[in-house]
């Protein structure tokens, strides 16, 4: 019975406390779920880019997916780091949508069709001289 009153007892402290991120304003919303933070994870993978224009696409593919808060990739470690709400997003599915525009992201291998499209200094062992639009 003491068990099952201190179950209720939590449980009504579980609905008193939603109740309270309820009732504050979105900003405040925001700022309650960044305070509890325990679903965000980070991960570091590497990403086969290799100019400036890779960076942006692989940067703005990544903060496209929806959870995703951070990504940064660097040009010359070829490291992407990322960090997500691992409640709606996994390392996973951001390296499967970086494979599907012709990189290969960690061990998920790149889109073949993708990879083909990309402009030659895009591609993997590509120079810069290779198209005047790569930095
Ligand atoms: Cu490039």
């Amino acid at each position: 019975m003491k068990r099952l009153i201190s179950l209720s007892l939590a449980g009504l402290m579980l609905i008193g406390f939603a109740g309270v991120g309820a009732k504050a304003n979105e900003s405040q919303k925001v700022n309650f779920e960044q305070t509890i933070g325990a679903k965000d994870k980070s991960a570091t993978f590497k990403v086969n880019g290799v100019c400036g224009m890779c960076k942006k696409k692989i940067e703005s593919t990544a903060k496209g997916i929806a959870g995703v808060k951070t990504a940064v990739w660097d040009k010359e470690t070829k490291d992407l780091k990322v960090t997500f709400d691992s409640k709606k997003t996994s390392e996973k599915k951001i390296q499967e949508a970086i494979a599907k525009i012709g990189y290969n992201a960690g061990n998920v291998k790149a889109d073949k069709d993708a990879m083909a499209k990309l402009p030659a200094c895009c591609k993997e062992g590509g120079k810069h001289s290779d198209h005047k639009a790569c930095d």
